[in-house]
């Protein structure tokens, strides 16, 4: 990938009056935080993500499931948020009209200074009953999970009884809407949108930057591996973002 397609992208950014940052797993791999499709190790490497990440899953195992997300909780907060992320929130310090729309469920942006990031998948800290909604504590301490994982029975909602799910957005569950909501309004009134370590495969997520390119955004893609995305980057970074991102805003 070519320095002046950098220095370009970030001519561009420079005049960007209205940016939005598009995030996915990719955002948080040089934190050490597994990317969804590399999350399946130890007890879980005979899973694919989309049928361990779905409500059916959890009904029929609560222990593997649950297990999986305290597993990935673990390795988040054993994390530190990466130039990559330190970057996005100096984007939105200097562009006053910037919004951070994010597919991972990890607090990696808001850590490194995000005020708000668009959950558009949930949260590995937000859990809630499966039944009542009630939300439930974070369990308690940083997890000690053992490399290869375990099996973890859910805590139980302190209301009705009921399991503990985690608090993320399944295969087969709707987006939450008032997050949905806003970030089409601000893919469809953005000038530019960075799409940053997403493999742009899942919906209706992946329609975020489709729509900022059908508004007449510019959108500029980081990512090592081509995506669909690339049919509507102008500008395509091939590279990764804790390299990238700082260059950016250099
Ligand atoms: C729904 C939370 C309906 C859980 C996740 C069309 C329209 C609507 C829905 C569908 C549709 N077609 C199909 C569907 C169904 C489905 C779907 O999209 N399936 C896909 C597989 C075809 N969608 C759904 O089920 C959605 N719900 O539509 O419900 C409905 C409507 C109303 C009422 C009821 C129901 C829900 C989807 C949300 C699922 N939950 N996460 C959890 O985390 O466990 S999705 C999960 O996968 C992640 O959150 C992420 O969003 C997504 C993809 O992962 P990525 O973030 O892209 O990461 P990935 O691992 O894939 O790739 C990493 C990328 O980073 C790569 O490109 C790599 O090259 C790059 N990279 C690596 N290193 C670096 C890097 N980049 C930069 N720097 C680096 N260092
Ligand atoms: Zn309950």
């Amino acid at each position: 990938m070519s320095a002046d397609a950098v220095g370009r992208a970030a001519d561009l950014l420079r005049r960007a009056r209205r940016v939005v940052v598009f995030t996915g797993a990719g955002m948080s791999a040089e934190s050490g935080v597994p990317t969804f499709r590399d999350a399946l190790t130890g007890l879980w490497q005979r899973y694919d993500a989309q049928t361990l990440a779905t409500p059916a899953a959890f009904h029929a195992d609560p222990d593997l499931v649950w297990g999986w997300y305290e597993w990935r909780r673990a390795a988040v907060r054993r994390a530190r948020p990466n130039p990559g992320h330190l970057a996005v929130a100096t984007i939105e310090a200097r562009v006053p009209d910037s919004v951070v729309i994010t597919q991972n469920v990890d607090d990696l942006h808001e850590r490194a200074g995000s005020p708000a990031p668009l959950h558009l998948h949930g949260s590995l800290f937000a859990p809630r009953c499966a039944s009542c909604a009630r939300s439930a504590p974070e369990p308690d301490g940083p997890p000690e999970e053992p490399a290869d994982g375990r099996r973890t029975p859910p805590p139980r909602c302190a209301g009705c009884g009921a399991a503990v799910r985690p608090g993320v957005v399944w295969f087969g569950e709707a987006l939450p809407g008032q997050a949905l909501e806003a970030a089409v309004e601000a893919a469809a009134s953005c000038d530019l949108l960075l799409t940053v370590g997403t493999s742009g495969l899942v919906y209706p997520a992946a329609e975020i930057p489709q729509v900022a390119s059908r508004f007449g955004a510019v959108v500029v893609q980081v990512n090592p591996r081509e995506t669909p995305l690339d049919a509507v980057a102008e500008v395509n970074l091939r590279g990764p973002a804790a390299r990238l991102l700082p260059a950016l805003v250099d």
